[in-house]
């Protein structure tokens, strides 16, 4: 019994030693080495980067060196030279402290991914400035759109207590390259402008600071008069605009390197200028000249649409066209990568690049609000690459998403990327270990837009599970094939936005409700009758093609020549439409929603292959998601086909799957997004 006792502890303790809850993310080194490092300055951050190295190097001794050197001087604040050999020693050399940060993580990477091989010669350069998450997290720490727990800021305790997390969470964006936070939701509370939260922020940025880490806040526009107690918050105001300076300056006094602010105005019941009768310049400039003395920017967003008659996809563009050249030099304008809403798959939005005297930026959003959440695998690389590799051809070819916003074809005074965070305060982070790669892969990109996105889910795997090809090879695949199966059993073709309401998991194309929004309801994306179905945004349609610069617009104009990806986001197509394939539209649309089924499971097989290569418990914990993947795949086939089917009158082809489910069943579903999240929601 004794014995028996004993065993039970000695294995539990074992147990315990290699718990594998994903919480160390991809920074998982051995952190017992005694590596020589020495500095030629001294500073908080290069204490940071000294340490780092110090405890996990295993080459010969580092030298961090700051150079004031023109060579040095072209890296610019968060550039670096890694020069040397890991037997014989190794200079990192960097203009500013930053760099010197980066260029250790660089050092570390290549240890860990096992790529040092004799002579190291590098030199890098990030391209864009700025990297920075978004969190949508609210005071009250519940997260819109999040699903990974509750916001890793303890709002209740700061600015007392500070949790452990908020370094290793500035740890884990500075090895891949984030340098910015914007803390709250952009449905902003005013009261983040108080005295007393502003003391909580300024305890986070401190935390922050030696690892790079700007902070940002998004701002209420209506906060002079709910926070202020002004008659209103018109930017022509005196009163505001005093009130705003006021606050910057409060600001500053506190957080001396602030960012700035993120704005989302006039979008969504969010007040703004216009509310004023003023303009979104007007509402920027105000507040970009209150930030000005201090460096600080703002961070304008174009996510506006209202309930009109015109089609939602070409708002932000006639909104923001007009006002083109009218922002100041501290302002960029943030742009979600398509024009309707973070979709599995949408074009480019039209306003890159046809904002020929602005600045702007891109957002991307991490959190998978129509991916899934955090129950599906779905690694968004490629969905990311995608858009920062479209070509724009604003002024002529090759004129891409990532060049127009990075500063390489146009000059700007700041340049920036976003992507809307995916991190809670659940135990690995983000609630499916995959999607901590997608957190990775932002960053990564977000310093080199030029990187594939198998060379990062490579980099991702080799430093969170093992470096083992067996496994890292078949693992990229799996993630490299994720996004377009998803795509395929969510929404091929171009179709887009058929989410159950609100929610955003689950398919509910027949989503109406009288009374509602018809920009918020499924049929009014689809728009599937006995004809067919699709948007037709051609020029006998709403005519979004041509917010596109040509030969774009024309492509996409044209239905046999419109991408087939896309086809029903630019084109209403018969029922009978003849794909390259050879299948009528509708035999297409089975076989894709068929396939995206069949690459769900394959995810799956996939998976249990790797078994024997990594830890039981990231393993159990995945395949577990990977099931509910694979039983979502399935509900949205049949949701999906059975629904279009009431239009086309048509037989699913006899060799795919038959349905499983019962249209009338799928009707009735209906679950709160605990339930999801639980894996507690039930078809019948
Ligand atoms: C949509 C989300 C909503 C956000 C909005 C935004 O459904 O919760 O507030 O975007 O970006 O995707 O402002």
């Amino acid at each position: 019994m004794k014995k028996q006792l004993l065993t039970l502890l000695f294995s539990a303790c074992l147990i315990n030693a290699y718990a594998e809850d994903g919480s160390r993310l991809w920074l998982r080194a051995d952190t017992t080495a005694q590596a020589t490092v020495t500095a030629n300055r001294q500073s908080p951050v290069i204490a940071v980067a000294v340490k780092e190295l110090q405890t996990q190097w295993r080459g010969a001794p580092v030298q961090l060196l700051i150079a004031g050197t023109k060579a040095a001087q072209t890296l610019g604040s968060d550039g670096y030279t890694i020069a040397g050999n890991p037997q014989t020693g190794v200079t990192l050399t960097a203009a500013a402290e930053q760099g010197l940060l980066y260029g250790a993580y660089h050092l570390l990477r290549l240890q860990e991914t096992g790529a040092l091989a004799g002579n190291i010669n590098i030199t890098e350069k990030p391209g864009y400035e700025r990297r920075i998450l978004n969190h949508w997290d609210n005071l009250d720490r519940s997260i819109e759109r999040g699903y990974a727990g509750r916001s890793l800021w303890e709002w209740e305790k700061l600015p007392d207590t500070l949790s452990p997390r908020y370094r290793e969470y500035a740890r884990a964006n500075a090895s891949i390259g984030i340098n910015g936070s914007v803390l709250n939701n952009v449905n902003a509370n005013p009261q983040i402008l108080s005295g007393e939260y502003l003391a909580k922020v300024k305890a986070i940025a401190d935390v922050f600071r030696p690892y790079g880490i700007k902070v940002y806040l998004s701002v209420n526009f209506a906060s002079p008069k709910t926070l202020g107690g002004l008659p209103d918050a018109d930017p022509l105001n005196r009163e505001v605009i005093q009130w705003w300076k006021n606050k910057v300056k409060e600001i500053y006094a506190l957080i001396p390197d602030f960012g700035g602010f993120l704005v989302k105005a006039n979008s969504e019941g969010q007040s703004g200028p216009q509310d004023y009768g003023r303009t979104h310049a007007d509402g920027a400039n105000m507040l970009a000249d209150a930030l000005k003395p201090y460096k600080g920017i703002v961070m304008w967003r174009a996510f506006v649409y209202s309930p009109t008659s015109e089609d939602r996809a070409k708002q932000a563009y006639q909104e923001f066209v007009p006002l083109d050249g009218q922002f100041r030099d501290n302002v960029i304008i943030q742009i979600k990568n398509g024009p309707v809403d973070f979709q599995p798959r949408e074009p480019f939005s039209p306003l890159f690049g046809a904002l020929q005297h602005t600045q702007e930026m891109i957002e991307f959003q991490i959190t998978q609000e129509y991916l899934g959440f955090s129950n599906h695998l779905v690694y968004l690389a490629p969905l990311f690459k995608e858009t920062l590799d479209s070509d724009t051809y604003a002024g002529g070819q090759g004129a891409t998403v990532a060049k127009i916003t990075n500063g390489a074809l146009r000059p700007a005074k700041v340049t920036a990327i976003a992507g809307v965070a995916n991190t809670g305060d659940s135990v690995n982070w983000c609630g499916h270990h995959f999607a901590q790669a997608n957190w990775y892969a932002f960053g990564r990109l977000a310093w080199n837009s030029e990187l594939s996105a198998e060379q990062i889910a490579e980099e991702w795997l080799k430093m969170t599970f093992t470096a083992d090809e067996n496994f890292v090879r078949p693992a990229a695949d799996l993630m490299l094939a994720s996004r377009e199966a998803c795509v395929n059993y969510m929404m091929p073709l171009g179709l887009h936005h058929i989410f159950s309401f609100n929610a955003h998991y689950g398919p509910q194309p027949w989503g109406y409700f009288p009374g509602g929004r018809m920009d918020w309801m499924p049929v009014y994306y689809h728009k599937a009758d006995s004809a067919g179905v699709g948007f037709d945004r051609s020029k006998t349609g709403s005519n979004a093609v041509s917010q596109y610069f040509q030969p774009l617009g024309d492509l996409y104009g044209d239905i046999d020549r419109c991408p087939e990806n896309l086809l029903l986001w630019f084109h209403h197509a018969a029922w009978t439409h003849k794909m390259k394939s050879g299948n009528s539209l509708w035999d297409e649309l089975c076989y894709r929603y068929d396939s995206g089924v069949r690459q769900a499971r394959d995810l799956q097989k996939a998976w249990d292959r790797l078994e024997r290569h990594i830890d039981a418990e990231r393993f159990d914990q995945v395949q577990a998601k990977l099931q509910i993947q694979a039983k979502d795949a399935v509900w949205w086939k049949d949701a999906c086909l059975l629904y279009f089917q009431t239009f086309s009158k048509m037989p699913i082809p006899y060799e795919i799957e038959r349905p499983v489910h019962r249209l009338d069943d799928l009707y009735k579903v209906w679950f709160r997004q605990e339930d999801v999240l639980n894996n507690n929601y039930c078809i019948k």
